[in-house]
């Protein structure tokens, strides 16, 4: 028989946590169990959770808890995340002090999962940059401009050498930039900048409106010219980026955006953790880049949880292609060298603000982070750099240096 295992952190002062685990393994599969005839018990068995593994701690600074781990088999459910997250997650989600810490999918149920279409590889690939961190820049300001105010702005990101441009997550489908107008405008903008730089560019168009019309808003805009997708999957649901992800007519990189996930990963004591939710059910569901809060900027995430949110992306032991990590939020030049340090060269570097707000403006702001980044990789202090790479020292001087 096959399953997937989901660990769980209880914390409860006084529960008796194999009690409880049973209580779950058992209800979240066939319901009741001892109350069931014997003869229904043979029917029913192919269809029992087990408890796999309890262990118990207790410590001052967080109680006593307990982590738990339950395999509910195959068999109980339909081969597509939400069946599963019900399964593992759904009621017990309300039932005291839960976490969800992980999820293990069993090869069977894996294997419906075609996952990421582009992955790190791919857009290597698409972009001719086979081993270097890339950058991407993402548009700020954005409600309330027209088309040509856009492209300026594109413009101006593109030509500072940047490797993809993202639309900010809060532009919607609106009159004055609609999808397909946005991506064609762009994308004549990128041919324009390439031509500069020399560089490829991938241009992450958003992708909002009705679920009912996702599909053919990102197929519009494929065909307007978006090189890739932004996409926010927990607003949305995870399996919505599985369709799209899997659908072989959108053909173009998806960036998960993680819009909603401290509503689930930040408490210790409820939701589900970073690294599941924003690492391996995101690569899982077929993000080819994921964004998250880094340990360093603007909105921060504990270092450790960043750390286990890239492993569950890059790691090779699972038949899906692997997912780019993109920490982000107040990411500004003085942070590559930690940045490059803490994930490697696989990792997108990316800013909105640290672009726009350098005082030379955003192609100065791209400048600046390519020169920083091209001292990290040869193991130049950034300070040092900075004499001879005028934008860099201008971030420097704005954001100050590496921390
Ligand atoms: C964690 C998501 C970050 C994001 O979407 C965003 O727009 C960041 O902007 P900056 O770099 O903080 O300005």
């Amino acid at each position: 028989m096959s399953f997937c295992t989901a660990t769980y952190r209880i914390h409860d002062a006084k529960a008796d946590f194999r009690k409880k685990a049973e209580s779950i393994a058992v209800g979240m599969t066939v319901g009741s169990w001892t109350e069931l005839p014997q003869i229904q018990q043979e029917n029913m068995r192919k269809h029992l959770g087990h408890v796999v593994r309890i262990e118990e701690h207790e410590d001052a600074l967080y109680g006593r808890y307990a982590d738990v781990t339950i395999a509910y088999p195959d068999i109980n459910f339909s081969r597509d995340l939400p069946a599963l997250l019900i399964t593992a997650f759904g009621k017990i989600s309300m039932d005291g002090q839960i976490k969800l810490l992980d999820l293990d999918f069993s090869k069977e149920f894996l294997s419906g999962f075609p996952g990421p279409k582009f992955g790190i590889e791919g857009i290597r690939q698409l972009l001719g940059a086979p081993e270097r961190p890339l950058l991407m820049s993402i548009f700020k300001s954005v409600v309330g401009y027209d088309l040509d105010g856009l492209k300026q702005q594109f413009l101006a990101q593109a030509l500072g050498g940047v490797d993809l441009i993202k639309d900010d997550e809060i532009l919607f489908e609106n009159p004055l930039t609609p999808i397909q107008l946005r991506a064609a405008e762009c994308r004549k903008a990128a041919e324009e900048a390439e031509r500069t730089t020399g560089k490829k560019l991938l241009y992450a168009v958003n992708l909002t409106g009705p679920t009912s019309q996702l599909r053919s808003q990102a197929l519009k805009a494929i065909d307007s010219g978006a090189t890739a997708l932004l996409f926010s999957p927990l607003a949305y649901g995870l399996d919505i980026l599985q369709e799209l992800s899997s659908d072989p007519d959108i053909n173009v990189p998806i960036a998960a955006h993680p819009s909603l996930a401290g509503a689930f990963y930040p408490s210790v004591n409820y939701g589900i953790s970073a690294s599941l939710l924003l690492g391996k059910l995101m690569r899982t569901a077929g993000a080819d880049l994921v964004l998250f809060p880094s340990p360093y900027g603007s909105v921060v995430m504990p270092r450790e949880e960043n750390l286990a949110i890239r492993q569950e992306l890059v790691r090779t032991d699972l038949p899906l292609r692997t997912s780019f990590p993109v920490p982000s939020a107040g990411i500004h030049p003085g942070l590559v060298p930690q940045l490059l340090a803490d994930f490697g060269s696989d990792v997108v570097v990316n800013a909105g603000g640290g672009i726009h707000g350098h005082p030379g403006g955003a192609s100065a702001g791209g400048y600046a982070f390519l020169q920083a980044i091209e001292a990290s990789l040869q193991g130049i202090p950034l300070e040092e750099a900075a004499h001879t790479n005028p934008e860099l020292q201008a971030a420097l001087n704005t954001w100050g240096g590496p921390k």
